[in-house]
């Protein structure tokens, strides 16, 4: 099996990706793990079940923005794949209610629905993820989900033991490419488990690539945040809950708050535009960056101020931790509703962060 059946499955889902019921959506910050999940996952379903109608791997955020994502154009353009051929969640309508319930919904890379898409829960019928579980799903709910680095991890793990032979060379450097980014090269010692190691080794033996290069070039480009603006920066890697009383969000960006607000001077405009867009409660921006070590920092707005207090409590608390430190004001001055912290432990990222706001809030 070549890359080249890869392209003929993705463009057999993409002309019939209007009628399509069986869909393979990925994640709403459709980061380059949720993508490659996303697309062989529902390559391997087709390639397990032939007989069945072709399952569409769905990207959950519109086309236009999947400029913004460039570690993933990189990735693509290596396959030769034409992003033509992909499906993005503003191509299809998921909430037709005359049709909705002849959808079969399969969750890769998160188990819990964008706040948006919160009424398709009963048309899930299968999770592969790497999150931790709401647990809202009953017992018919095909699930595999373990907290490894990435989900790509999971779906190698299904075409390592049910159909090896048809990952390709081409096809070995697809999934290892998140593996490897999501691990920081299988160095984060917080996310990076045995069965990463074990994916990364056998997909390296199938890959022929320095793997070393391979991520440097994928992270120098998701890093690259020159050319966007401060919205663009928001949106590039975004997710929303929907918790018990309070509705919020996360954008994570791979440069600390710090550093863009010397390139990016309408960065708090933006995300309040993007908090009162979203009618959150509360909306945090999680930089990162390294100073030469993993260093995070934290820019929230939050117009509740008995909540902000809590909610910060909470967190100072947690195995996180903030720091209230000065706001760096470089042309900006801290407005009002926004709060600044230096993240205590910075290996800490946003899934993390998010399991801490599900148990402070109360998961929906
Ligand atoms: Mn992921």
């Amino acid at each position: 099996m070549s890359i080249e059946d890869f392209h003929q499955f993705l463009k057999a889902t993409k002309a019939s990706h209007r009628t399509s019921r069986q869909i393979v959506l990925g994640n709403e910050s459709a980061d380059l793990d949720s993508v490659v999940s996303s697309l062989m996952m529902a390559y391997y379903q087709n390639l397990a079940s032939p007989s069945d109608s072709i399952p569409l791997p769905v990207i959950n955020i519109p086309g236009n923005e999947l400029r913004l994502r460039a570690d993933i154009l990189f990735l693509l353009d290596r396959l030769r794949t034409d992003p033509v051929n992909l499906t993005f969640i503003d191509e299809i309508n998921l909430s037709d209610s005359t049709t909705s319930h002849t959808l079969s919904l399969t969750l890769v890379d998160h188990n819990q629905l964008a706040p948006h898409q919160a009424h398709l829960i009963k048309q899930v019928s299968t999770i592969i993820d790497h999150h931790i579980e709401s647990g809202r799903y009953n017992q018919t709910v095909k699930k595999a989900t373990q907290p490894v680095g990435s989900t790509a991890t999971l779906i190698w793990s299904l075409f390592a033991q049910n159909r090896p032979h048809e990952l390709d060379r081409d096809l070995a450097r697809f999934l290892l490419a998140p593996i490897l980014v999501d691990t920081t090269l299988l160095g984060d010692p917080v996310k990076t488990t045995d069965l990463d190691q074990e994916a990364a080794q056998w997909l390296q033996a199938k890959a022929q690539i320095n793997t070393k290069v391979f991520y440097d070039l994928l992270q120098a480009k998701k890093r690259d945040l020159t050319h966007l603006t401060a919205q663009e920066v928001l949106k590039k890697d975004f997710k929303a809950w929907n918790w018990n009383a309070q509705t919020g969000g996360i954008s994570s960006t791979p440069e600390r708050v710090e550093q863009l607000l010397k390139t990016k001077s309408e960065l708090l405009g933006a995300t309040k535009k993007l908090a009162v867009e979203n009618n959150f409660d509360f909306y945090m921006i999680m930089g990162s960056g390294y100073k030469p070590d993993p260093c995070r920092d934290l820019l929230i707005w939050c117009l509740d101020h008995q909540l902000i207090e809590r909610l910060t409590a909470h967190l100072q608390k947690s195995a996180i931790g903030l720091e209230k430190v000065p706001f760096p004001s470089h042309k900006t001055q801290i407005q009002a509703d926004f709060y600044y912290f230096r993240q205590i432990n910075a290996l800490f990222s946003r899934k993390q962060m998010a399991t801490e706001l599900h148990s402070f809030f109360g998961i929906n």
